[in-house]
Order: C-alpha cells, then structure tokens, then sequence
C-alpha cells in the first residue's frame, strides 16, 4: 500500500515539508525500499536503503518541479536556457534534504531506521559531468535559478561517463574511467516523448528557393530530467540532459547476412556520442567527434526549446520576448547558426531577420583567456561534419563585415579556420566576463576589436556560488553558529552574513568560531587525511590549494614553497615555526605532460618531507587522490588558508577562492580573477596579498631572461630548486625537464614572484600564531562574503542580459 504523504504547506517558513515526521518519512522509505527496491528490511544493502531514501526525497521534489512549470506555462513566462557541455553537479542527496528543509525529520527517520546517515550520504556517487570551475558555475546557477523561482532549463549531455578518476602509483597520475551510471540513477526522469534528430554530414540542396540539408548521418537524442529543487522547496527547474540513441538499433540486413559488427554501426556511432566527458580542462581536443558532441547538445536544445515556444506562443515575432539562452563558453557556440537555420530553413524567414531574432535571443559567456582555450575549427572540418551551418557561419561572417564596416584582419573565419569566439561575440546580444578584471581584460585583449565596434555588447557578472550547498549543507558546525547568531535568514540572503560584524569583537563569539573549524579539522585530520597516514595535527594551519591542476594556477609555487621552509626549518630546528598542513587537490588532463609532472613532484617531495623526523612536527603535506565536488565539501569547511596563486591575468575568476572566503578561510592569493574583489569587499588587513598585477606581470613576461634573473636574486628558490635537482625528493631526472622551463622560460612567474609569495606566508605564520586576531580576520572574512552567492549573479543575468522574471508558483 501507498503510504499517502501528509505533505501541507507551513504558512511560516513556506518549507512545504517541514510538517513531515520522522514516521512519515520513515514510512516512505520502507515502502520504497520493499516496492521500488524489492528488499525487504533484513536484506537490504546501504545501496538499497540509499535508494529508497532518494525515491523519498525525490517524490518531495516533483509537486515543486510540476507546479513551477505549469506556472510558468500559465504565466506565459520568459524562460531561460543555459546551455553547457559540463554541469559538475556532485551528489544530489544532501542538497535535496537541506533545500527541502528535511534535516532534522530525515535525521529522525534514519534513526528510526537505525541507518548512519552519513554511510547512506556517502554512498551516492558524485554527477561529475564536469571539468571544473565553467561546469560547477553551472551547477551552482542550476540552483539559484530554482531559489530565485526563475522558470529556467540547463540543457547538458547525459554522459556515461564522468570525469575519469584519479589515483596515484609511484606518486604519478593514473586515470580510470568514471562509471557513475553503471547503477540505477534515482533522480532522473527519462522523457521518450522528447526525442530529437539530430544530423551530421551529408550536404545542402535547394528546393523550391530554399536551402534544404539532407544529412548523411544522424541520431537520435532523447532527454532525461533531474528536477534540480530550490532553497525552501518552493520551485523545481530541470536540468534536462540528452543521451544519444541510434536511428536504427539494427540494420537487419547486415546482421542476417552474418556481417555482426556492421550491423551494429549506427549503434555504435551514436553511443559513442554521450559516451564520455572530454578531460580536457582548456585546451581544444581538436577531434571531430567533441565537435559532434556540441552540435548534437545544441540541435537537440535548440529544437526542444522551438517547439515549445511554437506550441505555446507560435509567433515568431516574441522569441526574445519569451527565450533567453546563455551559452556557456564557446562550446554550444554553434547555436547562433543552428538558430538561423531553424528559422531560416524551417520557417522560412529571410537571413536579416533570422540574425535579428537569434542576436535578440542569444547571449555569451566567456570564462578564459587563455590562447589554447579559445575554440577554433578548420573550415574543412566543419563544412565536412556541419556543411549547412558552414554556409551560414560564412553568411554571418560577410553581413558582419558589410554592416559593421569591421576591418578585414578580424573576423570569425580566417584562412581555412573557424574562431568560435567571435562567431559567439557576433551572435550574441550580451557578451559577458566573469569578475571585474577578467570583464576589462576581455574588452582590452580577445575581443578588443570587436569591443570597439559594439561598445555595449561586453558586460560584467562577477562569479558566485550556492551557499545552500557550500555553507548550509557543507558545513553544519559554522552553519549551526550562524543560525544561532543571526539567524537562519541569510541562507536566502547572503548579505545578511554582515549582521556577523558586530561579533567580530565578541571573544565567546570567536572562540566558538574557532571550535566550529577545528571540529572540522579534526574530522579532516582522522578521516581523509589518516587514511592517506598523514598525521596532521588539527592545531596547525590547514593550507589546502584544490583546483585543477595547470601551469598558470602555479601549483608549483606553493611545492616550491614548501622545499624552501622546509630548508629553512632544517636550519633551525628549534625556532618558533608555525606548524602547517599543506594541502593539494586536483587532476591534470591525461595528455598535460607539465601538470602531471608536477602531481608526481608534489607526491614525491610529500613522501620525503613527511618522513622527515626533524621537521615533521612543522610540517606535513598531503595530496588525496581524486579530488572532486564530494571532497571539497569535506576539504573547504576544514581550511584556515585558501591558496589563489595564479598568475595576475589568467584565471578569469575563480569560484574556489569564493566557497573558502564563506566557510571563514583566509586568503593567500594575487590580483587576479575575482580575488581581487573579494580583497577589495573583506579588506586589504584581512587577505595575504603577493605578486605581480596583471599589467606587471605583463611587462615582465616580456622581459628578456626573467626567470634566471629572479632566480639569481632568491635564495630561497634557488635552494628550492636545488635540492630538487640534487635528487632530494627521488631521482632528479624526473624533474630535469620541469627545472629547465624554470629557470629558462618560467612562463607564469613563478620565479618573479617567488620571494613575495614566501613573505606573504611568513607573515600568514605570524598572524596565526596570534589566534584573536586570526579568528576576527576569518570572522570578518565571512560577515563580508555575501556578495559571492550566485543568487547575486543570477539577479544579475535577470536584469541585464536575460531581462527575466520570478514567477510565483500557483
Ligand atoms: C573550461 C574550458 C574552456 C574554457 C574555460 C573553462 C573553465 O573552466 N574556465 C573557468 O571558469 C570558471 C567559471 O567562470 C572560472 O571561475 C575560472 O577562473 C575559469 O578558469
């Protein structure tokens, strides 16, 4: 029997589940576990159990989820459409319980149950359809939209398989592919009424005045939806994601005449196409199939979101009125000429307006400067995979060159190349950067040109995140001070954490923030680190730098770093050193050589410097392998010193360094990407500034022999890298590569700003030795961190590029 769920509305707090019990929820998961499951109590497994808890939760989301798009379609709302090749979601469960207000009856109920919650919690694998920080913004997004009752949809690939996992052998990087949905996947509804074909190849006709494709090939893709549920449960949006089936399962006539393997080819061709992730954090994989991947994600949103639009309004002339679609990154940038197409094609209109419609309806985000990210096709390529849409890429790129009176040396095709970027930049109504810096850096180097002929197109969004997930659920000893404090209301309400100021003064107030961080220390220290037989004393600096791996976020700064204090304390073994746990975390793409090379420095020097009796008590390194959504909710609440070290001008924003800042971290960072702001907003006194600016670092990159000449001037990097190359930390032909690039071409500065980055940290050890002041630091950092919640973002896509609405659920 169906136990009927008591689900009403409290008038109060508008928690529609608060009225649970613990019986209630008890009972549903019973009859999950026996009739969705098929297990009875005595034979289930945590899985099973697991299971049965989502099935509960997730029918808690589904009034939400229906209501929201019913009041939508009734409203005739503008909806709008975020577009992604990666949403880094992580597990679902916990934010579920937390945005549904089901903590304490859950609690209840698993108690009832006698189930360890957190065994149930940790059972579930991480969604990690993702690289990093482009495809956690995403995520994050996802639920602010549903907190801001925004009528939204993401639109994604439901790959197979995630982002590879990480061990370590010999200290070096080994890959594994992810399997996360090689068991049932509780949250999903799989839509078969939404399916779409999506065609490659082939080439162009014209009929009856009219371009026609005939492709050569196709697939189909059909949608999954995973209701993503918002703070206090009152609106669900869908995350919608395609997976590729074939056209035909079979072809008959090949199987019957004994040719088995062909017979399975259009099967073969469209699995592989939501197969896997690309692990490629910012480089081009140049491969024809990634190019298919993005078209495929962007035909089958792109129909979805016409075909209702015509269902609901059928006039044309209402598209920006009632569509708004975000292309995140380059990747989806194929959307501009798959719009016209749609319109021209299908609809018939002439090219001037389809351009007009899709610019009016289209907007970008850029999130890297980075050269080797900026996508680029060869026109061969993508006349060969795409013939249609190369047509119209040239007719966009000639009325561009017509209307604007652009100079020739700019463009979108170039010689036989494709720049996504500006095919992107020319489509789009709003172009946007994602901090302050990174705004100004887009509009004076990438799209200088093009900036200077659309003057408006370029706005700012500074980054944000959900406090929901980052502070509510990841870290329930400050989230209980908090509440207890100011109360609940800047889980809404970000900026409410500045009623926290006040405290900043309060020593009961202080030490109980202190408590709250070192209980998650302490937790850190004899779980994930134990494991690793790193012993870490919970009353040294937790120093944790996790982000993917790459050059210019100069991982290799921080090993530097700590070779020289090591040296240093070898020196003086009895002075007054500050013990510190350093803390890495992050994959290398399987193809990035450097990164990996300086994974297998950082495990090596930590296997020596560790063991080292003399300096053991001051210093400790650990690198847990695999490090993804689940262990930063584990690794940030733990951190006393957030590492954003990149070289000023590379990383766009960072959305890290913004979780860190919230959860009472204080900052070790440069004049880069959004750090700047955070600095700026919890003040100069309260974050460890060092480096070069973005102008600086500029002007030195292209001083002849910088790196040997700031190494020759730094004792300490000078003995860094000698002790490498002496072979200190496992034979230094291992490093004999990384050396060189060092002292010869440095590219990101370490050298230039090595000295001030080991100031910065002697001057971290003194502040930490005075605990008052470290904690109103951190104190100060939290009360000042609500600007960095993606609802603040989100209410600043709404204003002024999507020009969208909240709606009020019926
Ligand atoms: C990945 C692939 C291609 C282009 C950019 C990325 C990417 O992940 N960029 C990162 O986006 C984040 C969200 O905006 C920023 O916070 C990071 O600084 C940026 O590197």
């Amino acid at each position: 029997m169906i136990v009927p769920l008591r689900v009403r509305r409290n008038p109060e707090r508008l928690i529609v589940t608060q009225v649970l019990t613990a019986e209630d929820l008890r009972d549903q998961i019973l009859h999950h576990l026996t009739h969705t499951q098929g297990r009875g109590p005595e034979f289930a497994t945590v899985f099973d159990w697991r299971l049965a808890v989502s099935y509960t939760v997730r029918d808690l989301m589904v009034g939400p989820w229906v209501g929201a798009i019913r009041a939508a379609r009734d409203q005739g709302a503008k909806r709008v459409y975020y577009l992604s090749m990666e949403f880094l979601i992580g597990r679902i469960l916990g934010d579920a319980i937390v945005n549904l207000g089901l903590d304490q009856p859950m609690a209840g109920a698993l108690g009832l149950l006698g189930l360890d919650q957190q065994v149930i919690l940790d059972d579930e694998p991480d969604a990690a359809l993702g690289n990093g920080g482009l495809g956690r913004l995403a995520a994050c997004f996802m639920e602010s939209l549903s907190s801001l009752n925004c009528p939204a949809f993401g639109y994604g690939i439901r790959y197979e398989h995630g982002l590879f996992r990480q061990r370590f052998e010999g200290g070096q990087q080994v890959e594994t592919p992810e399997d996360w949905l090689n068991q049932p996947h509780p949250w999903e509804f799989v839509r078969i009424n939404y399916s779409y074909t999506v065609g490659f190849k082939g080439h162009v006709e014209t009929v009856d005045g009219r371009a026609v494709w005939r492709p050569g090939e196709s697939v189909i893709a059909r949608a999954y939806d995973t209701p993503v549920i918002g703070w206090e449960g009152t609106w669900a949006n869908s995350l919608r994601l395609w997976g590729a089936l074939p056209t035909t399962l079979l072809d008959l006539k090949r199987f019957n005449a004994g040719d088995h393997t062909a017979a399975a080819e259009p099967e073969a061709l469209a699995r592989t196409l939501s197969r896997v992730l690309y692990p490629d954090d910012t480089t081009d994989s140049g491969k024809e199939l990634r190019l298919k991947q993005e078209y495929f994600l962007t035909s089958a949103a792109l129909q979805d979101i016409m075909a209702r639009f015509m269902a609901e309004h059928g006039d044309l002339d209402l598209l920006p009125d009632k569509v708004a679609i975000q292309l995140n990154d380059t990747h989806p940038a194929i959307a501009g000429p798959e719009l016209m197409r749609l319109l021209m094609d299908d609809h018939g209109l002439p090219f001037e307006r389809a351009r007009d419609l899709a610019r009016a309806t289209l907007n970008y985000t850029n999130h890297t400067l980075l050269p080797e990210a900026l996508e680029r096709w060869s026109t061969w390529l993508m006349g060969r995979v795409l013939p249609r849409h190369m047509q119209i890429i040239q007719m966009i790129d000639d009325d561009h060159r017509k209307t604007s009176g652009r100079p020739a040396h700019i463009g979108i095709v170039h010689g036989d190349q494709v720049h996504m970027g500006e095919l992107a930049f020319i489509m789009a109504g709003r172009v946007n950067g994602v901090s302050a810096l990174h705004t100004e850096l887009v509009k004076d180097t990438v799209f200088a040109d093009l900036h200077r002929l659309h003057p408006d197109r370029i706005v700012n969004q500074t980054n944000g995140v959900t406090p929901r997930r980052w502070l509510r659920m990841a870290n329930p000893a400050l989230t209980g001070l908090l509440d207890d404090t100011i109360g609940t209301g800047w889980t809404r309400d970000l900026d409410q954490l500045n009623r926290l100021e006040p405290f900043a003064h309060d020593a009961a107030f202080l030490d109980q923030l202190r408590a709250a961080k070192r209980a998650n220390k302490v937790a850190l220290s004899d779980g994930l680190l134990a494991g690793l037989g790193v012993k870490a004393d919970p009353d040294a600096i937790f120093d944790v730098q996790v982000k993917r791996m790459h050059e210019y976020k100069r991982q290799l700064l921080n090993i530097l770093e700590a070779i020289a204090l090591w040296h240093r304390i070898h020196e003086a073994p009895n002075g007054n050193w500050t013990p510190r746990v350093k803390i890495f975390g992050g994959k290398a793409a399987p193809g990035y050589w450097l990164a990996k090379s300086v994974i297998h420095l950082i495990n090596d020097v930590a296997t020596a410097i560790n063991n080292d009796p003399v300096t053991s008590e001051f210093l400790q390194i650990a690198y847990p392998p695999n490090y993804n959504v689940s262990m930063a909710e584990d690794l940030i609440p733990a951190a006393d010193l957030s590492e954003q070290i990149s070289t000023a001008g590379k990383e766009a924003s960072g959305t890290g360094n913004m979780k860190f800042t919230m959860n009472g971290a204080l900052t070790i960072g440069t004049l880069d990407g959004a750090n700047v702001e955070i600095r700026e907003l919890v003040g100069p006194e309260n974050f460890f500034l060092f480096g070069l600016t973005a102008a600086e670092a500029a002007a030195e990159k292209a001083r002849p022999g910088h790196a040997r000449a700031a190494i020759e001037a730094s004792e300490n990097m000078k003995i860094a890298l000698q002790l490498i190359a002496e072979g200190r930390f496992g034979r230094a032909e291992s490093w004999y590569s990384l050396l060189d690039r060092t002292w010869n071409d440095d590219p990101f500065l370490v050298a230039s700003d090595f000295d001030s980055y080991f100031a910065a940290q002697r001057a971290v050890d003194r502040a930490y030795a005075d605990p008052a002041s470290w904690d109103r630091m951190a104190c100060l950092n939290i009360a000042r961190s609500g600007f960095f919640s993606s609802d603040r973002t989100i209410r600043g896509y709404m204003r002024d590029i999507w020009h969208a609405k909240p709606v009020t659920p019926a």
